[in-house]
C-alpha cells in the first residue's frame, strides 16, 4: 500500500524506484443510455464507464433528455428518442458524442449536432442479415397470405381444405424493386435470387457493373418507370429529407394493382394514409408494414385491412443484433474518449 492506502505491485524491497506507478484517476465518462439494452452490454458499459441505464425502460421526455445532455459526456439514444435542436441546444460543455444504438439516425438533427461541434455516430453493418431476413418474411407473409391464414385457424372458423382457399401469388418468375440498394437491400436481392424474383433497383448511385452482375439486377434510374412495372416493391433507402414521402400518391398510383409494398426502413417514406387508402380500395394487393409514419400510432384503417400484415418495428431485433449493435456504441464512445475518431461516424454532410 502506498501511503494514501492504494495498493502497489512491485518485486523487492518497497522501493520508489521499483513500484508500478498507480494509474493516474482519470475521470470515467459519464454516459447516459435513453433505453433498455441486453444485459451483456449494459454490464460492459457500467465496466468502462459511468453509465447511467435506464433499467425500467420508460422513455426518457424531451426534458429528461435535455437534463441528460446537459450533464453527460455522452448520450447514447434510440430511434424512439427525439433528439432534435432544441435537445442538442442544451449540451452541456463535457456532451461532445451522441452515440446512436440504431442505424437510422433520422430522429438527431445532424446540422444542429455538427453547429454545436457534437459528433454523432450509428451502428451500421450489424444488423443488416436480420433486417433483410424480415423484409422477405414480409413479402412471403402477403404473397403466401401467411397471417390471414395463421388467423383463419386460430378463430376456429376453418373448416378444413378447399380448392380455391387462401389463394395468394406465386413469387418465382416476379419483379421486386428495391428502393435504395445499400446494405440492406444488397441482401434483401441475394435472398430474393433464392425465390426465383428478377431484381430491379433504384439507388442514388448506381452499383458497381461487377456488384450488379452478381445480383443480376437491373438498375432504373427513373423511380416512376421502375414503380410500374415491378410485382413488389421493398423500401430499404434510409429516412433522409430527400426520401420524406418518396412514394406520395402520384407515385403510389403508379404501381400495378396487383402490386405489394413492404417497408422495413421508416414509415415516412411511405404516404401512409394514402397507401391505406389505396390497400381498402385494393388499388394496391397488399402491404408488409414493420414500419409506420406516426409510431406506435397506427392508421387504423390499417388495423382493419386483411391484405396487411403489420409488426412492431421489429426488423432488427434478433438477440445477436441487439449485442452487436451494443458492441458498436461502446467501440464508438471508447474511441471517442481515448481521443481516436470513432469509427462510425454518422457525417452531417452525407444527409
Ligand atoms: C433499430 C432501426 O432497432 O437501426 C435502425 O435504424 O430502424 C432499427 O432496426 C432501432 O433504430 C434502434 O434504435
Amino acid at each position: 500500500m502506498d501511503g494514501r492506502g492504494r495498493r502497489c505491485y512491485g518485486i523487492g524491497p518497497s522501493s520508489v524506484a521499483n513500484r508500478v506507478p498507480a494509474m493516474p484517476d482519470r475521470k470515467r465518462p459519464l454516459v447516459v443510455v435513453t433505453r433498455k439494452l441486453p444485459d451483456v452490454i449494459e454490464t460492459r458499459m457500467m465496466e468502462l464507464f459511468d453509465a447511467k441505464l435506464n433499467l425500467d425502460d420508460r422513455p426518457m421526455t424531451a426534458a429528461e433528455l435535455k437534463e441528460a445532455m446537459a450533464t453527460a459526456d455522452v448520450l447514447v439514444p434510440t430511434v424512439t428518442d427525439r433528439i432534435d435542436a432544441a435537445v442538442i441546444g442544451a449540451a452541456g460543455p463535457g456532451l461532445k458524442l451522441i452515440a446512436n444504438f440504431g442505424n437510422g439516425v433520422d430522429h438527431i438533427d445532424l446540422k444542429a449536432a455538427r453547429d454545436k461541434g457534437v459528433a454523432v455516430t450509428n451502428t451500421p453493418g450489424v444488423l443488416t442479415e436480420d433486417t433483410a431476413d424480415m423484409c422477405m418474411a414480409l413479402i412471403l407473409a402477403v404473397a403466401r397470405r401467411i397471417a390471414e391464414g395463421e388467423r383463419l385457424v386460430r378463430s376456429g372458423a376453418w373448416t378444413g381444405w378447399a380448392p380455391t382457399l387462401m389463394l395468394g401469388t406465386r413469387l418465382k418468375g416476379k419483379r421486386l424493386g428495391i428502393i435504395g440498394m445499400g446494405r440492406i437491400g444488397q441482401a434483401l436481392a441475394r435472398r430474393a435470387k433464392g425465390f426465383g424474383l428478377s431484381i430491379h433497383y433504384h439507388n442514388r448511385r448506381r452499383l458497381h457493373p461487377d456488384l450488379e452482375q452478381e445480383l443480376e439486377a437491373t438498375y432504373w434510374d427513373s423511380l416512376d418507370q421502375m414503380l410500374s412495372r415491378v410485382d413488389v416493391v421493398s423500401i430499404n433507402c434510409p429516412r433522409t429529407p430527400a426520401t420524406y414521402h418518396l412514394l406520395n400518391a402520384r407515385r403510389l398510383q403508379l404501381l400495378k394493382p396487383s402490386a405489394i409494398v413492404v417497408n422495413t426502413s421508416r414509415g415516412e417514406v411511405i404516404e401512409e394514409a394514402q397507401l391505406a387508402r389505396m390497400l381498402q380500395m385494393r388499388e394496391i394487393a397488399g402491404a408488409g408494414l414493420d414500419v409506420f409514419e406516426r409510431e406506435p400510432a397506427i392508421d387504423p384503417k390499417l388495423l382493419a385491412l386483411d391484405n396487411v400484415v403489420l409488426l412492431p418495428h421489429m426488423g432488427s431485433a434478433t438477440y445477436e443484433s441487439r449485442v452487436e449493435m451494443g458492441e458498436k456504441v461502446i467501440v464508438n464512445i471508447k474511441s471517442h474518449v481515448d481521443g481516436h475518431p470513432p469509427p462510425d461516424r454518422v457525417l452531417a454532410s452525407e444527409f
